[in-house]
């Protein structure tokens, strides 16, 4: 690869990569929906589309959102930022948590009789904290139907974060958005051939 084209390759990058925004905090935005049958409906953008709440299972079990990947884009990656299921600042003194996709603007209750419903599910630790949670979504079996490749392309999502334990758990993710690598690679290729015609026209 010469030089140029690896500069546009970083510019497009930089350009997937450059937004990163907050959309939903519980503790100015309030609880995400509790009720799987009409998750918190959310828009996301190319980039970074972060989410921070609590769970417990006393009052507020499980947050659920619902998004749509537009054509041309894909989920990346789904980063945990922040897991504490002790409320403590402590990492690993509380209650594992769990986390669930599926496909489609509304969820279920994730149970024996359900979780085949899902795409992914997997458990939920603060030793995930600063992963990648996605892969293990598609991969950790326990019953779901699995994803290959470890993003999810063109579609409307619901996402579920769950503590059935009393704890308060606080967690933060972070919904990354990307360029499918064919889209990515039409981008670079149009703007490869838009810098060659330039410069042949000087
Ligand atoms: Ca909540
Ligand atoms: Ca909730």
């Amino acid at each position: 690869m010469n030089t140029p084209l690896i500069h546009v390759f970083s510019l497009a990058l930089l350009t997937a990569t450059a937004s990163a925004a907050t959309i939903w905090t519980e503790t100015s935005n309030g609880d995400l929906s509790s009720n799987e049958a009409a998750p918190t409906s959310l828009v996301v953008v190319l980039g970074s589309n972060i989410i921070s709440g609590n769970v417990n299972g006393t009052t507020d079990a499980r947050d659920y959102v619902t998004f749509t990947i537009l054509p041309g884009q894909s989920l990346g990656a789904i980063q945990l930022l922040d897991y504490d299921d002790l409320n403590t600042g402590a990492a690993g003194d509380g209650n594992t948590g769990f986390s669930a996709i599926n496909l489609g603007a509304t969820s279920f209750i994730p149970s024996a009789g359900t979780v085949g419903s899902f795409l992914g599910a997997n458990h939920l630790t603060s030793g995930q904290i600063g992963e990648n949670i996605l892969a293990g979504l598609g991969s950790a079996g326990l019953g779901a139907a699995g994803f290959a490749g470890g993003t999810l392309g063109p579609g409307t999502y619901s996402f579920l974060v769950q503590q059935t334990g009393p704890q308060l758990t606080g967690y933060s993710v972070n919904l990354v958005v990307v360029p499918e690598p064919s889209a990515l690679l039409l981008s670079c290729m149009g703007l490869g051939m838009g810098m060659g015609l330039r410069r042949r026209r000087r």
